[in-house]
């Protein structure tokens, strides 16, 4: 198949692309920026900004694919920074990449939707939270304008594919951890652990220590983009599925990163913006839908995880 890529460049990106390329399908990228100095890959690569409505519609005609995987946006914490370029990005950008599809006749999108989606209950009493695990069908309240953009971003698949006939899909992503630099997420504080833990044998997160969200290793992020975009339709309940992995709490992270990094010195040092989105996400998420539906598994745990990614940050940081 051939698949057309927003937001190459980014963290999901990286992988998606190397994975899609060493299963023999032919890939176009395409980011605001160059191709990143890391990336191998040797894929055509546009330049394309997503909120250029003429320009994504001149880039999907041209590239006429199969499918779609739409991974441009901005994070949490950068969105509530500069929320106008959060909107202009993850709103106005999907709406293009949508109008886009439909126009190039594109049969398929992949939507990448997050955990951010959720926000505290209207109705939760003080020191009441989101259900543990929280389940797909729940209203939805985000806190910060990536969340509000990302669950109207699942609405308009739904109404991209009822309306247009534009197969729109995609996973509610829980913090994703792989070996690259941090990017702008409130879930960033995971990755460092890893990052400078290996670097400097120190990390002062900027969440407290009994933090708890949802994350996953990259690559199981990506089996479960790559394994929905190939589910057959019938089979689907859902447009958009909750996908969950393991929910440590901080400190369990930081005791898994210093079996593999002996002597790592984690401390914490919470920031009120950062602290306030993450205790605005659910501790976990129910993933029972994808397991029925496309028997959606993950393959890493936390410490499984640490093995593979360790060696990874280090080889990162050696280029
Ligand atoms: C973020 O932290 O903003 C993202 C996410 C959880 O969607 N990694």
């Amino acid at each position: 198949m051939k698949a057309f890529i927003t937001g190459a460049g980014g963290q999901i990106g990286h992988d998606l692309v190397a994975a899609l390329l060493s299963s023999g399908h032919d890939v176009v990228s395409t980011d605001l920026l160059d191709r990143p100095a890391h990336h191998q890959s040797q894929e055509p690569w546009l330049r394309l900004d997503v909120t250029d409505a003429a320009a994504v519609e001149a880039a999907l005609l041209e590239a006429r694919p199969d499918i779609v995987f739409h991974l441009a946006a901005i994070l949490s914490a950068t969105g509530e920074k500069d929320p106008a370029l959060a909107y202009a990005v993850n709103q106005t950008g999907t709406w293009n990449v949508l109008e886009g599809c439909r126009k190039a006749g594109v049969g398929r999108l992949m939507f990448t939707s997050s955990i951010a989606v959720f926000g505290p209950l209207p109705d939760a009493g003080p020191g009441q939270s989101l259900p543990d695990p929280t389940p797909d069908v729940m209203a939805l309240r985000p806190t910060t304008m990536y969340g509000v953009t990302k669950a109207a971003g699942e609405l308009l698949c739904d109404y991209y594919t009822r309306r247009w006939n534009v197969d729109c899909r995609g996973v509610r992503f829980p913090g994703l951890i792989s070996a690259t630099l941090p990017g702008g997420g409130s879930s960033d504080y995971a990755l460092f652990m890893y990052v400078d833990g290996v670097r400097h044998g120190r990390y002062e997160a900027f969440c407290r220590p009994d933090t708890r969200i949802p994350l996953m290793y990259m690559p199981d992020g990506v089996s479960a983009l790559l394994q929905l975009a190939s589910a057959q339709r019938g089979a689907l309940t859902r447009s958009i599925y909750n996908i969950a992995a393991f929910s440590p709490r901080a400190d369990e992270i930081a005791a898994s990163v210093r079996r593999a990094v002996p002597g790592l010195q984690i401390t914490y040092a919470p920031d009120p913006l950062r602290q306030g989105i993450l205790d605005s996400w659910p501790p976990a998420l129910d993933d029972s839908a994808a397991r029925r539906d496309w028997q959606w598994r993950p393959t890493y745990s936390l410490d499984a995880m640490t093995d593979h990614l360790v060696p990874r940050v280090r080889e990162l940081l050696a280029t």
